[in-house]
């Protein structure tokens, strides 16, 4: 690490000087602080021979989740992306369903590949998560079901969104990828909706390597995800439906279980972390850091930055080639917005009318290192670097021209 500050522009890495890190800081870096206590539950799995199928680990890890959550049923699927198909499938849904377009592109290809047409629908510029008012305008008789996203882990306005669905009797389910061991009003997220569905992926802050789960306390919800996710099988050899193979391995549910025992801390470390951010850009002309929880109880695993270019005289892109020159590997998170990327440019190639708040998040969000190998030290270096770049904004804008 080169802990040198700048004293001029010609110090920053984007114009010849030595950059902030000597290695990549990435975005995140996957845990591996339960190493030692996945690696001890690795030894029963060989002794069994079970490493897939339904195993003890993978039943032991759903029932765990069911405690945590307070939702009477987990399935545990082999990622999130899987899991939001067998969702929107379990649930009904058809021709078409509204969800946001600023989503991981995920979101609207586990609709699209099984020929749902995602409608997209804009967000609210402040929470950055389905804007019920204009859910209400992309409601038609077509409309067969919702898909609301906890982005950044925030919860989306859950009411608002519940009275729609109700009134339109159409399914409302989340996308809760990022939003694991967060809650609303005192709930955890995975209670709301028809069902809520999370990702296990290694970049999260609770992982499975490649993992994901469906929560639902409705019964026959789930028993009719159960069977999806294995094909369509009801017993041995009696098929009753069509299904695919979602299932989760026993190695993933041993890093799940593993990673349960410390999530409480995890989380509060993040939070920490967040404060740390909020602290060093308190009053970065230009730069707005998004709360990370909108009532207190986010999981905080995502360093959320708007950049307001009029005030900050850099666009969000400039600023991000020069954090990336620094060897922070900031990201612009979900940039263009589904609508803007293929298929969905070229099949719904007006969608942008009805997205102005989506174009213009679009084009301000960076992302921000954290997570477990990030330090107080390491947020002050990242922090220091936007300072002086912002600090600096006129003269480095006329040397980029
Ligand atoms: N819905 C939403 C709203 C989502 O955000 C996602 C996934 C899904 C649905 C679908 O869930 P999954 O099917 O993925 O379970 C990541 C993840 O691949 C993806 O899971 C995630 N959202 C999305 C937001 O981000 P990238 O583009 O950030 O991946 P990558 O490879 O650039 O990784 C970022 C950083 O993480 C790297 O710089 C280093 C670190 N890393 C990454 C991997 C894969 C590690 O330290 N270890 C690793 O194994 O996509």
């Amino acid at each position: 690490m080169n802990r040198q500050a700048k004293q001029s522009i010609s110090d920053l890495a984007y114009f010849g000087g030595a950059p902030c890190f000597e290695r990549l800081v990435h975005v995140v870096h996957a845990s591996t602080l339960q190493k030692e206590r996945f690696l001890s539950m690795l030894d029963g799995v060989f002794e069994r021979g079970q490493f897939s199928n339904d195993g003890p680990l993978v039943r032991e890890f759903e029932r765990r989740i069911e405690e945590r959550l307070k939702v009477k049923h987990c399935m545990a699927i082999c990622n999130g992306t899987t899991a939001l198909q067998i969702a929107a499938r379990a649930t009904g849904m058809r021709d078409e369903v509204i969800v946001p377009s600023f989503t991981f592109i995920a979101t609207a290809h586990a609709l699209q590949w099984q020929g749902i047409r995602p409608v997209f629908c804009d967000v609210d510029p402040e929470t950055h998560t389905l804007d019920p008012a204009s859910v209400e305008r992309m409601l038609t008789p077509r409309t067969s079901g919702i898909v609301g996203v906890h982005l950044w882990g925030v919860p989306c306005d859950i009411e608002a969104l519940s009275t729609l669905a109700r009134g339109a009797q159409v399914p409302l389910i989340f996308d809760a990828a990022h939003a694991f061991g967060a809650s609303h009003n005192g709930r955890m997220v995975g209670n709301f909706g028809s069902a809520e569905v999370f990702s296990f992926h290694a970049t999260k802050l609770f992982h499975t390597f490649e993992g994901g789960a469906v929560v639902t306390s409705d019964s026959g919800l789930a028993a009719e995800i159960r069977l999806l996710r294995n094909f369509g099988f009801s017993d041995y050899d009696k098929v009753v439906s069509i299904g695919i193979n979602g299932k989760m391995s026993e190695v993933s549910a041993a890093m799940g279980l593993a990673g349960l025992e410390i999530l409480d801390r995890v989380i509060e470390a993040n939070r920490a972390r967040y404060g740390s951010y909020a602290r060093h850009l308190a009053d970065v002309r230009g730069i707005a850091l998004k709360d990370c929880s909108a009532d207190g109880d986010g999981n905080c695993q995502y360093i959320v930055i708007e950049v307001e270019p009029d005030s900050c005289l850099l666009t969000r892109d400039q600023l991000l080639a020069l954090l990336h020159a620094e060897n922070i590997l900031a990201r612009r998170y979900f940039y263009p917005g589904c609508h803007r990327m293929e298929p969905y440019l070229t099949l719904q190639p007006s969608a942008g009318r009805e997205l102005r708040n989506t174009e213009r998040l679009a084009d301000r969000v960076i992302v921000l290192p954290t997570g477990e190998r990030m330090d107080e030290i390491m947020i002050e270096q990242i922090c220091d670097v936007i300072k002086f770049v912002v600090g600096n904004s006129a003269l480095i804008r006329l040397r980029l021209k």
